[in-house]
């Protein structure tokens, strides 16, 4: 297939005005009438064509009149229609066939033939599976939904929209309808039907209106939807008051599926989740999973304006809506939590999968420039880089002018289905400033590095702080530009407090953002004291990496002295690089000791936050610390990754840990509240760090955490640690778990996560024998994720066998995958990533498994544009 291009993008030469969909709903065939009312724009004379896939016609007309043969054409990927007009009504009929739609995409069935329901997935070309239709994001229409089915097999039948009338029909069926006033893109379409309980409750708007919020969900899940619906309150008000934007129907419905693809689709007032991003208890879930919920219902309600009311002109502007409504999610989540742990949980994931994203092969620009399958770009880039700039944007026009701006984009636009331009335009319009230069930043690919040298003369007290900036060359970008880099700044004395700043335009600040704008620039302040320790890139105010000329003691001053956590967090993770990089040169070891008596001292800290302490305890994982090589052999990065934090537990001392650990244990309960949870992320840290020093007595305790454990996150945290260190101790507790939770698939998810998670080369036997696990599937995508993903993108150690055993096995699989679902099978394959920077062997192996994947000639589009690309 050619790739579509951003260039290329044309207005619609055909929309739809209203359209009026009738589904005769069945498991194994459903048959779907469409009513089209046409516009056509008159300054193009195209003839009609819609898309449509998979797609058995079953008639057609036009204007009323059954069309002749010759006067319509089945095309590959759609529908040529002859004769139509400006107002004309197309009317079409079609059958699918759901329960043998495994790709689940356009409509499909969730669970057993017997028990299971139906429901769509339209994002982002799926109606086309659905009916024949312009699928692209700016064909906007009002849509009628009525619903036909047995009543007995389908009690429930929703639609998107606000419901418009249901009945009997004969032979035990009936229907619903639905009607959306507010035009939309036919990828916010959707329906579910089958037997659902639901919770209910009602929310009255800011502007007034009365909404009933319902939560749909199998009879065995149903009782785990509340705090989602706590969540889904929360998110409404927030977005009253942070936004002023208020939901816009009588109802809002969520569903929870376990057969989904993504995490959740934010389809216009009938939102469906993944029940692993909806379902939450405190017997079978994580803290973690508590705080996904709470943050993907935001994001996917917080999408009724950032997304629905404003919608994407084409896929290119797939950030528009992305990153503006990841941002939207973390400053919520950083209100309804605490703002710098959520700021380092964020910056990590940024780090571990955007960073290395944007330096391999699958590198792209947060606005690309073409694609083969859209699917594969809903990425890393496009939604946490998006929202860096989304951030970044923000920062500059401060929390006033930004409320000013979002104001004036959404009233702009409402209704319209717009592009990153109008986005930046009316932030910059509503504050008086060109925010165009921050375009460059949607258009170029790569992380830019930021250097930054610090000179300080004694005499006139003056600091001068030179910043540079370069970025890697890509191949599809060989020149890249400078970038506007806000660079948020503090300065440092000697005794760890903040030094008052002093610029020609600013004075007294503590705190303050220059902005570099050229390939290298000077800054200079006065009236400083003493030589300072300068403090860079604060709350990681652009998306590069900082790489400067620090002291392991300047680092472990900051580590040791920011008032901020997010900050504090941030020079550690860079003294520990530096910690790092000795180990592994064998050089000098005042990095590894600074790193270690710092965090030994703040350690013993009191007044420190728990959960803070918890995260400070964690050098860079895996991935990053792959990430800083030009040769990389996962094996060893693992060993010394272990030997650095061997050596923070020794310098901390077993002693201490275990102490910390029994007065941790002691204060343990079930709550889910802020204090209970820091208790538990400290706790799991300390009995890690343990393990490595006195496994045995480690594993006494996580034994007894085990049985005891009042929550979740308790009981893997044990289990956890009883597999790596005591594999034979963990068989009982292993079984014991299997049991318990047999029927209960987000928890059986978890045992095969943390099984394929173990180090080492076993990892590959391991996973062969869990895949014979009767529970074991690639037809459910948690499942495949569950094992298959965890072993390949979190466990480098265990999938980069040096013999390329792990690789071959690896693209079997895909393969498998690939047949039933091809968005699946394309996603896994992006663990790839990194390949050709591996040492010689491995790479040589990658290559073979990834050659032999490219040389199938059945390949998915997705898959093989991931393949492609890799290759490349
Ligand atoms: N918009 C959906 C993602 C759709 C993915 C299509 N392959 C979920 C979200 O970002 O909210
Ligand atoms: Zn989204």
């Amino acid at each position: 297939s050619l790739p579509i291009r951003l260039a290329d993008y044309r207005a619609p030469a055909w929309r739809v005005e209203r359209v009026e969909l009738d589904f005769e709903l069945g498991i194994a065939t459903t048959e779907i009438g469409a009513k089209l009312l046409l516009r056509r724009d008159p300054a193009q004379d195209e003839s009609l064509r819609l898309d449509g896939e998979n797609l058995e016609l079953i008639s057609i007309a036009l204007d009323g009149e059954v069309l002749a043969d010759d006067a319509y054409r089945l095309v590959d990927g759609g529908l040529e229609v002859h004769g139509a007009r400006d107002g004309s009504v197309l009317e079409t009929r079609v059958r699918v066939h759901p329960a043998a739609n495994t790709a689940l995409e356009g409509l499909y069935l969730s669970g057993p033939s017997e028990t299971g329901f139906l429901l769509t997935q339209c994002e982002a070309q799926g109606f086309r599976h659905i009916t024949f239709f312009p699928d692209r994001p700016d064909v906007q229409a009002i849509y009628t939904v009525t619903l036909r089915a047995d009543r007995a097999r389908f009690p429930v039948l929703l639609a998107g929209g606000n419901p418009d009338g249901s009945g009997e029909l004969e032979d035990g069926r009936h229907w619903a309808r639905f009607v959306d006033p507010h035009p939309k893109p036919a990828y916010l379409f959707a329906l579910v039907a089958g037997r659902l309980e639901k919770i209910e409750q009602d929310y009255r708007t800011a502007d007034g209106r009365d909404v009933q919020l319902k939560i749909w969900a199998e009879a065995d899940a149903i009782d785990r939807c509340h705090y989602a619906m706590d969540a889904l309150v929360r998110s409404m008000r927030w977005d009253e008051q942070a936004y002023g934007r208020n939901y816009d129907l009588d109802v809002f419905h969520v569903v929870a599926t376990h057969d989904f693809n993504m995490g959740a689709m934010e389809n216009k007032g009938l939102n469906i989740f993944n029940t692993k991003c909806l379902l939450a208890d405190a017997d079978s879930s994580t803290d973690d999973e508590y705080r996904r919920v709470e943050a993907v219902v935001a994001h996917e309600y917080f999408h009724n304006w950032s997304g629905n009311r404003v919608t994407c002109r084409d896929w290119f502007q797939l950030s528009l809506k992305e990153g503006f409504t990841v941002y939207r999610e973390q400053c919520f989540s950083a209100d309804m939590n605490s703002a710098p742990l959520k700021r380092i949980e964020d910056v990590g994931l940024l780090r571990r999968a955007q960073f290395p994203e944007d330096a391999g092969p699958l590198a792209h620009p947060v606005r690309p420039a073409e694609y083969r399958e859209i699917n594969n770009f809903y990425t890393a880039t496009v939604y946490e880089k998006g929202a860096e700039l989304v951030r970044m944007l923000a920062g500059k026009l401060g929390t006033a002018g930004f409320r000013r701006g979002t104001d004036l984009y959404f009233s702009r636009n409402d209704g319209r289905a717009a592009a990153l331009e109008d986005f930046l335009a009316a932030l910059g319009e509503a504050n008086d400033v060109d925010l165009s230069p921050y375009l460059a930043w949607y258009g170029q690919s790569g992380t830019p590095r930021l250097k930054a040298h610090g000179h300080y003369d004694a005499t006139r007290h003056e600091y001068t702080l030179t910043l540079s900036q370069h970025t890697p060359a890509s191949l599809q970008q060989p020149r890249k530009q400078p970038l506007p880099i806000p660079v948020k700044l503090a300065l440092f004395g000697s005794d760890g407090r903040m030094l008052p700043l002093h610029t020609d335009g600013q004075t007294d600040a503590s705190e303050i953002v220059v902005v570099l704008d050229e390939a290298e620039q000077c800054f200079v302040f006065r009236d400083v004291p003493e030589r300072p320790v300068p403090s860079l890139l604060r709350g990681l105010s652009a998306p590069a990496v900082l790489e400067c000329d620090y002291t392991p003691a300047e680092l472990a001053l900051l580590l040791g002295h920011d008032p901020d956590g997010f900050n504090r967090w941030d020079a550690g993770q860079q003294l520990a690089l530096r910690a790092y990089d000795a180990l592994r040169d064998g050089a000098h070891n005042g990095a590894v000791n600074a790193w270690c008596d710092t965090l030994a001292a703040l350690f013993d800290d009191a007044r420190l936050d728990a959960a803070l302490l918890a995260d400070l305890l964690v050098p860079p994982g895996e991935i990053e610390l792959a990430e800083r090589e030009s040769v990389v052999d996962p094996a060893r990065i693992y060993t010394l990754r272990q030997q650095l934090q061997q050596r923070l537990a020794a310098r901390i001392g077993a002693d201490k840990l275990e102490a910390r650990y029994r007065s941790l244990a002691a204060q343990s309960t079930a709550g889910i509240d802020a204090v209970s949870q820091a208790n538990r992320s400290l706790k799991q840290r300390v009995l890690q760090l343990l393990a490595l020093l006195d496994p045995t007595a480690a594993c006494h305790h996580a034994a007894t955490q085990y049985l005891d454990a009042p929550s979740m996150t308790d009981r893997l945290a044990a289990l956890g640690v009883l597999a790596r260190h005591d594999a034979a101790r963990s068989v009982e507790p292993l079984v014991h778990y299997r049991k318990r939770y047999a029927s209960d698939p987000l928890a059986l998810d978890k045992w095969f996560a943390l099984q394929a998670q173990l180090p080492g080369e076993g990892a590959l036997a391991r996973v062969q024998a869990l895949e014979a696990d009767p529970a074991f599937t690639l037809k459910n995508p948690n499942r495949a994720r569950a094992l298959l993903g965890t072993w390949a993108n979190g466990n480098p150690s265990g999938f980069h066998r040096a013999d390329g055993a792990g690789y071959r096995l690896y693209a079997d699989r895909l393969l498998a995958l690939d047949a039933l679902n091809p968005q699946i099978a394309a996603r896994l394959a992006t663990a790839f990533n990194g390949w050709q920077r591996l040492e010689p062997h491995r790479r040589e192996a990658a290559h073979a498994a990834l050659a032999s994947l490219a040389g199938h000639d059945q390949l998915s589009r997705n898959l093989a544009e991931i393949v492609g690309n890799m290759l490349k």
